[in-house]
């Protein structure tokens, strides 16, 4: 096949039909920059505008159907997303640069979260309490939001829009969704899939194009009542500023500069393997990537003479070919990014241990090699977050040094401690300052039925994911009744 046929065109999904743009974008391979994967269009404000007015049509049917019509189309939308795995974890390591098998384990995570969600339609969640007055009955009922906006990133252009398109969905909410300009093909093909389902026009709507225009006009429109995001701290406060005015619903994931605590007792070799694969795995492009190594003092330099070992081994290139462990990072600026976090950590004095170099392989792509520093906890390169390959390590002298270190971060979405002692894993469980904590685990790597999200930077608003996503989807409503 020749590489023009593998080309996509998406086109933008308004109230049921397929519309070209305004203009048009490409998005391109990063492991292999001369292969444009997708040519796609951009909307522009007045589709957007029609898109938000579809779905607040749409709303009027779409609030008032039945269980089984929601959860059998988020069935079907699951089914056809399992059925098509591996298509579609090609085109996602073909756009995003994740090497394929993961890229396909996420095609997979999208579809069971549709599979999840279409579950969560039958069980409308509500109550029945009794009243303080005799005779009168209260019960508490939750109804859809209404107009929803879906803004997100370029790191898991299958997961994250599942997480949030499908619980809007599933509890009667209608949904204009914008992926990220750098995975436009990825949220065609998911645009594609839901289109086959049978919601009622303009019940979902997919609107790609820049953040500046078609985000902005979604997160400044009055008909949007609620506003989901995942994506940078800078773009999110601005998203808090504009939705709040406005007084949308509003629910933010941004950051993380997550710590993974090696304690003395643990498993030395266990604790390096969650490290490289919570630090480095998907280019480190993961808000729940692991930046902070907190060691011990006195397994510290064992630690990272293992770890060292382990990241020269590590097998860096093109996400299709068999056996690469990390693919590129996903774009030019991303990579020089993470190049300029690199010189900044020599430069402020930060011990360089490995990596940090830019690397050619047999195609043209934004390979680096992973990079560790050893740190001060003043450094930038333990306090900013940098999303690539690009990680430290903090010496820490005892237990509550390390929880000190764990804690000392703007941040606060998640936080792993590695141990063999149950006191310290519960102690640590407890008082990390974080939505999720792992024991003897990466910091990354979630299950799709329990809630995701952080304190702190990293996280405004109610929960992502499980049960929890019906307190975004729905609002409460107390009916109070008297016989
Ligand atoms: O994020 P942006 P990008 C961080 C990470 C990365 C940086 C840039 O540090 O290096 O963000 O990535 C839309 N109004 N994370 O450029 O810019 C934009 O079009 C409305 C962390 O992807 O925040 C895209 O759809 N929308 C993160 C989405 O917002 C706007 C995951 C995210 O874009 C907008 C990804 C505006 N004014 C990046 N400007 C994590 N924590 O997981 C942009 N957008």
């Amino acid at each position: 096949m020749k590489r023009s046929d593998l080309q996509h065109k998406a086109r933008q999904y308004i109230n049921g039909r397929w519309e070209t743009g305004v203009t048009t974008g490409i998005s391109r391979n990063p492991s292999d920059t001369g292969e444009v994967v997708a040519e796609y269009a951009r909307a522009d404000r007045s589709q957007a505008e029609r898109a938000i007015r579809a779905a607040a049509d749409a709303f009027a049917s779409w609030s008032h159907s039945t269980p089984q019509r929601r959860a059998d189309a988020l069935d079907q939308i699951g089914s056809e997303i399992l059925a098509r795995k591996d298509e579609l974890g090609l085109l996602l390591a073909r756009e995003e640069g994740k090497p394929l098998p993961e890229a396909v384990a996420e095609a997979a995570r999208a579809g069971q979260i549709f599979k999840f969600f279409a579950g969560e339609a039958l069980r409308s969640p509500g109550e029945t309490v009794a009243s303080l007055r005799p005779g009168v009955q209260v019960d508490v009922t939750r109804e859809p939001v209404g107009v929803v906006g879906l803004i997100t990133p370029w790191n898991f252009p299958y997961a994250i829009p599942a997480w949030k398109i499908a619980p809007a969905l599933a509890f009667g909410n209608s949904v204009v969704f914008k992926p990220s300009e750098l995975v436009p093909a990825c949220g065609w093909a998911l645009a594609e899939i839901i289109s086959r389902a049978a919601l009622p026009a303009g019940a979902f709507n997919l609107l790609m194009g820049s953040g500046r225009e078609v985000g902005q006009a979604i997160v400044e429109h009055p008909a949007v009542d609620a506003l989901s995001f995942t994506g940078s701290v800078p773009v999110g406060e601005r998203l808090l500023q504009a939705g709040a005015a406005r007084r949308a619903r509003l629910q933010l994931e941004m950051g993380g500069k997550n710590p993974l605590v090696v304690m003395a007792d643990a498993d030395l070799e266990r604790a390096v393997e969650c490290a490289l694969q919570g630090a480095f795995f998907s280019a480190g492009q993961r808000c729940t990537a692991s930046s902070r190594l907190i060691v011990e003092s006195s397994v510290h330099d064992s630690f990272v003479a293992r770890l060292r070992q382990r990241m020269a081994a590590l097998k860096v290139g093109h996400a299709l070919e068999p056996g690469i462990e990390i693919g590129p990072v996903v774009d030019g600026p991303q990579l020089q990014r993470n190049l300029d976090a690199v010189q900044a950590a020599r430069e402020e004095g930060a011990e360089h241990v490995w990596g940090g170099d830019l690397l050619q392989r047999a195609s043209p792509g934004h390979y680096m090699s992973p990079a560790l520093f050893l740190a001060q906890p003043e450094h930038r390169v333990a306090r900013d977050e940098i999303f690539g390959p690009v990680a430290c390590v903090l010496r820490a002298d005892d237990y509550e040094h390390a929880l000190q270190l764990a804690n000392d971060t703007p941040f606060g979405l998640c936080a792993g401690i590695c141990t063999r002692s149950l006191a310290h894993a519960t102690h640590f469980r407890r008082h990390a300052k974080v939505g999720m904590t792992m024991v003897n685990l990466p910091t990354a790597g979630v299950d799709y039925h329990v809630p995701f999200g952080g304190r702190k930077a990293s996280s405004y608003g109610p929960r992502e994911q499980g049960r929890q996503a019906a307190e975004f989807y729905t609002v409460t409503k107390t009916g109070y009744m008297q016989a």
